[in-house]
């Protein structure tokens, strides 16, 4: 059960380390500090209909109710220790899962869990203005609820290197409030999390792809042999459904709202379609373009002894890991990466072993495909003969094999010139971005109401009608 008499909520008997507590008492008001520049714009006053964790059970794990989002109870919630737990995979499979960090890998650990953590606050950098220009009520309060978890998810992170990393740990914990999105001078680390999320058909875009490639990740560390860091994913991943639900539907209610209006007014053309204010569809598919490709990048490249080196200590595994049947080792087992070669894609296997992040990318594609396919449903729904496509893996890439090529989204290897003239037609221009933005350029928030371009939700949050005040403007 978690303790919320405490100042931070927490399921790992904080006050029983004071030293440790202490730490962390003292990282909390920076954290605040962060919330208050770089949290969601003019927020601070508004009371947010907000689910907060009671407990790290999977069923009823959350209480619904108003909050004033710098008084959310961020905490500290790992899922229940097994005792039994073994390292499942690398040369240590078969010994038991370690409780501290193993000096050897300590520094690399710690990388990992930089890298995941970075990731948290960057998104709620990049999601900061959209309230402003929020659809509606229960979109307002679906964007409050992703980022309030995601500053959530940097305090998992935190809690592991105060209570694992000591000094290094603390600096580490220090900097992750000091990185900015799409900062010239002090970036964060990952590519995607430098991106502008400038509107809320890429915010939607971003919660369906690149807080997926957040669940494959935590999948993925959640199989880790340093058993906090599963521990934690494990109940961060229970979070994340969340988000990537908001994406799948908001997208979802885009095209609905689309189709709908392309039918009501028989209109095809794109520019007619936007002449009734809406989004067309070959603009969201562009938006498509543009967040699978930089998304893919955060897999990392395609043959990386790093992947490999994760692997076989048992810090990282595979999606799925124990359920995978085979000897989880991975000496000899080959894997297929495809690569440009006499300007052709051609595929050839390499060692499975430096092959993880392309495994994992791979993985990652063939959910993402399912729920493309679910979004061309709608479009047939609705009769229209329009469906979205997934690029080629190796379109606009910028990390890995694909780096530096010219890949159509067919797959057709290009030259530079030639994919230049066509970039307007499959990756997001700046008037579509211009007219994305004029299509937003107030915030709804009268209960019940939607902006034209998206249709509403099939139903509320926690049951509570559409109408709902799900965020309170006092
Ligand atoms: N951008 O050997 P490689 C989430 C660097 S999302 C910039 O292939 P590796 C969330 C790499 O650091 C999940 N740099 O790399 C979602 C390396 O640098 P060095 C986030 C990149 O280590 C939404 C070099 O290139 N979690 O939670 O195998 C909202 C060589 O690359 C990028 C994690 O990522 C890039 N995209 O793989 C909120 C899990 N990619 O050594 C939250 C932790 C690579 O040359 N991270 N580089 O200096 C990892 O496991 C690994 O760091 C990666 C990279 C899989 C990301
Ligand atoms: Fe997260
Ligand atoms: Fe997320």
């Amino acid at each position: 059960m978690i303790d919320y008499t405490e100042k931070i909520p927490n399921n790992v008997d904080l006050g029983r380390d004071r030293v440790l507590q202490r730490a962390l008492e003292h990282w909390q008001p920076a954290y605040l500090d962060w919330w208050y520049d770089m949290g969601p714009d003019e927020s601070k006053e508004l009371e947010v209909y907000l689910r907060t964790a009671i407990s790290v059970e999977p069923d009823g794990w959350a209480q619904f109710g108003y909050v004033k989002m710098p008084e959310y109870r961020w905490g500290i919630f790992l899922q229940p220790r097994d005792q039994n737990r073994q390292v499942n995979f690398g040369i240590h499979k078969g010994t038991p899962a370690w409780q501290e960090v193993p000096g050897e890998y300590r520094s690399t650990l710690r990388r990992v869990i930089v890298t995941q953590g970075d990731t948290e606050p960057a998104s709620v950098e990049q999601q900061r203005l959209l309230g402003g220009s929020c659809p509606s009520l229960y979109d307002l309060r679906n964007i409050f609820q992703v980022n309030v978890e995601e500053g959530r998810h940097l305090w998992a992170m935190v809690y592991l290197l105060h209570r694992y990393f000591g000094r290094d740990g603390r600096e580490e914990a220090e900097s992750l409030l000091e990185r900015r999105s799409g900062d010239a001078d002090n970036p964060r680390i990952l590519g995607a999390f430098n991106e502008p999320t400038p509107d809320w058909l890429a915010f939607y875009m971003f919660t369906f792809f690149t807080d997926r490639d957040g669940k494959f990740q935590l999948c993925a560390l959640a199989e880790s042999g340093f058993d906090p860091l599963a521990r934690t994913c494990r109940f961060m991943l229970t979070e994340e459904a969340h988000h990537m639900f908001v994406g799948e539907t908001g997208v979802a209610r885009i095209l609905q709202r689309t189709c709908e209006v392309m039918n009501e007014h028989k209109v095809e053309d794109p520019s007619d379609v936007r002449a009734l204010g809406v989004i067309d569809l070959q603009t969201i598919q562009r938006y498509l373009n543009f967040h699978f490709s930089v998304t893919i990048d955060l897999f990392g490249s395609d043959a990386s002894s790093n992947a490999a080196t994760y692997f076989t200590t048992g810090l990282k595994g595979r999606y799925e890991e124990t359920t995978i049947d085979d000897d989880h080792v991975l000496k000899d087992a080959e894997y297929p990466v495809s690569e440009v070669s006499g300007g052709k894609i051609v595929t050839r296997n390499i060692p499975a072993l430096t092959a993880i992040n392309e495994r994992l990318r791979d993985d990652y594609i063939h959910e993402i495909q399912a729920g493309v396919t679910r979004w061309n449903g709608i479009i047939e729904k609705n009769g229209i003969p329009f469906r979205l496509t997934l690029p080629h893996k190796g379109f606009h890439r910028a990390i890995g094999n694909f780096a530096g090529q010219h890949i159509s989204p067919e797959g057709d290897v290009l030259s530079e010139e030639s994919w230049n003239n066509r970039r307007d037609k499959w990756l997001p221009s700046a008037a579509d971005h211009a007219f994305v933005e004029s299509l937003m350029s107030g915030r709804v928030i009268e209960p019940g109401k939607f902006a034209n371009w998206i249709a509403p939700p099939i139903r509320g949050i926690n049951q509570q009608p559409l109408n709902f005040e799900y965020v309170r403007f006092n």
